[in-house]
């Protein structure tokens, strides 16, 4: 029987493993377990839903590879590579270790694919019209094993398996409800999605 093997998959699996010994090298320990623990999660969403795993794979090994700089270098490296920052990255600036990630992820790890980078660029915030790719990504940082704090976690996974939008609406409304109730500041991206996901909730009544 001839093995079907997609020139994509061919393309990332070889920098798996490399990637892995990067991230153990950069992250602190435990930063270093959630990032296994995403990737893994991910590639089993990714083959559920067709996405290609080892994609899946590369994306949730690199989504916080900026996770453990300091501020200052986060916000160093916006400025030298000419990263737009907004008013409340500037006061947040660990809200930029999703786009520097994707940044570093090209520069720094030899990164290609548009939708694993924009995946790491999106995970934090999400945004309107994610990829499948992006939703896993989003929804697996969120829902991984080693996650305990959030509410509604149970039900969460289950819907990750069986719809991917309601799993992200669902992550989306919790996390508003959380910054609300901490008086985090809201992120207008993280608002836009919400709006987003809700009204094709309503469209498609999930
Ligand atoms: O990096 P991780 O901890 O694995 O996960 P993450 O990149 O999703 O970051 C999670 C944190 O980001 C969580 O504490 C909620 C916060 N967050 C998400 N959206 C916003 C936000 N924080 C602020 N201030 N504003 C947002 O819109
Ligand atoms: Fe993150
Ligand atoms: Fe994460």
């Amino acid at each position: 029987m001839k093995v079907k093997c997609r020139m994509d998959t061919v393309k990332e699996l070889p920098k798996l493993k490399k990637l892995r010994h990067e991230m153990k090298k950069v992250l602190k320990e435990s930063r270093y377990e959630h990032t296994l623990s995403v990737a893994y999660t991910a590639a089993n969403l990714a083959s559920i839903y067709k996405v290609d795993v080892p994609k899946a794979l590369v994306a949730g090994m690199l989504h916080d590879c900026a996770k453990c700089l300091t501020d200052e270098e986060r916000l160093h490296i916006c400025y030298e590579a000419d990263i737009p920052v907004t008013p409340l990255e500037k006061k947040q600036p660990f809200l930029l270790h999703a786009k520097v990630g994707a940044y570093l992820a090209k520069t720094k790890y030899d990164i290609e694919d548009r939708d694993i980078l924009q995946s790491i660029a999106s995970h934090t915030t999400g945004r309107p019209e994610m990829s499948n790719l992006e939703k896993i990504i989003f929804i697996a940082d969120y829902m991984e094993p080693g996650r305990d704090h959030a509410p509604n976690l149970d039900t969460i996974r289950k819907e990750a398996f069986t719809n991917l939008d309601q799993a992200l609406l669902h992550i989306l409304t919790d996390t508003l409800a959380y910054l609300n109730s901490t008086d985090g500041e809201i992120d207008p991206q993280t608002e836009l999605t919400w709006k987003y996901y809700d009204k094709l909730a309503i469209k498609q009544q999930f």
